[in-house]
């Protein structure tokens, strides 16, 4: 099972701003901690991250017929890209929204999410944990063991 990892814009910054909403650690700990997960399950894993809405949306294409599946921090580009959406979209390929924090409880402009009707689910506000849960329940349901 090949499973993508996308990480949006500013996330390469992790641990140096803002630890009350994002943590002290940095973005080679995730890279880390994302690692440990593929053991765990099992599954082959790549991660990216990328500063720019069109690069994403080339790696989102890039992805059909090579990964499973994805899991997509879009970051800011969460509540503004339609581009993503329809990339997420045309692509098909099985994806989980992921958010170290929970947008919902800030910034009324965060609960908005463009990618979330082209994804199985959303796992929000659980920092670092949110990713494993998206890759336990994402390599649940592509080995068709949980139902969306
Ligand atoms: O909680 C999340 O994972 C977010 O996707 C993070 C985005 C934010 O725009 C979304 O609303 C929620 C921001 C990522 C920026 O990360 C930073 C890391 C270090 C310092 C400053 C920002």
């Amino acid at each position: 099972m090949k499973l993508l990892v996308l990480n949006g814009p500013n996330l390469n910054l992790l641990g140096l701003r803002e630890p009350e909403i994002y943590g002290r650690r940095s973005y080679a700990d995730l890279e880390r901690f994302l690692n440990d997960c593929a053991g765990e399950i099992g599954a082959e894993l790549e991660i990216f991250q990328s500063n720019h809405e069109g690069v994403l949306v080339d790696r989102i294409q890039q992805a059909y017929g090579v990964f499973d599946g994805i899991v997509f921090n879009p970051a800011a580009y969460t509540h503004t890209s339609v581009a993503l959406l329809d990339a997420l979209k045309a692509v098909g390929i099985p994806t989980v929204e992921v958010h170290l924090s929970d947008p919902d409880k800030r910034e009324d402009f965060r609960k908005i999410s463009y990618v979330r009707p082209a994804c199985l689910k959303t796992v929000k506000g659980l920092g670092f944990e949110s990713y494993r849960q998206a890759l336990l329940f994402l390599a649940a349901y592509l080995r068709g063991e949980r139902e969306v």
